[in-house]
C-alpha cells in the first residue's frame, strides 16, 4: 500500500467540487485516510512548494494556494502516487485527458484544481510537511 498527498487547491474548494472530486477519488481505488479543510500559511506553502522557488510562477502559486481555503488529503491505495496522478490529469487543463480531475474541474494552468504527489519520495515530503495542519 501506498499514500500520497492530495490538496483540492482553493479554486476547487470556491466552486463547489470537493465532493464530486472525493467521490472519484473513492471510485478509483483510493481511501482518504486524513483530509482538513485550511487555509495553507505562506510559510507552509513555500516549503511545500520549494522545488519551484526559482520558477518565475512561484510568487503567483504561493498567492494562489494561500488565497483561500484548501482540502488537504492523505490518500492510500495500490500504487496510489501513479494512480492518483493518472486520475488528476496533466499540469495543463488543456493537456489533460478527457475525465480527469483537472479536464473536468480546473480554471486554468494556475488554478489547476488539484495537486498530488509525484512520486513515493515526494509524497513522503510532502505528508511529513502537512502533518502539522491535521494536529
Ligand atoms: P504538478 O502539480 O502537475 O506536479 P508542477 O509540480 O510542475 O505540476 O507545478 C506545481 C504547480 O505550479 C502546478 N500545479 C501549477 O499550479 C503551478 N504551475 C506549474 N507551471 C506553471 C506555469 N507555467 N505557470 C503558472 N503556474 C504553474
Amino acid at each position: 500500500m501506498e499514500r500520497t498527498l492530495c490538496i483540492i487547491k482553493p479554486d476547487a474548494v470556491k466552486n463547489g467540487f470537493v465532493e464530486e472530486i472525493n467521490n472519484l477519488i473513492i471510485k478509483n481505488g483510493l481511501q482518504i485516510l486524513k483530509s482538513k479543510k485550511t487555509k495553507i500559511s505562506a510559510e507552509i506553502a513555500e516549503e511545500f512548494y520549494s522545488e519551484h522557488s526559482e520558477k518565475p510562477f512561484f510568487t503567483e502559486l504561493v498567492e494562489f494556494m494561500t488565497s483561500d481555503y484548501s482540502v488537504v488529503q492523505v490518500l492510500q491505495g495500490y500504487n496510489a502516487v501513479i494512480n492518483y496522478r493518472n486520475l488528476m490529469g496533466a499540469t495543463n487543463p488543456n493537456e489533460a485527458d478527457e475525465g480527469t480531475l483537472r479536464a473536468k474541474f480546473a480554471e486554468s494552468l494556475s488554478k489547476n484544481a488539484v495537486h498530488g504527489s509525484d512520486s513515493l519520495d515526494s509524497a513522503q515530503r510532502e505528508i511529513d510537511i502537512m502533518l502539522k495542519i491535521f494536529d
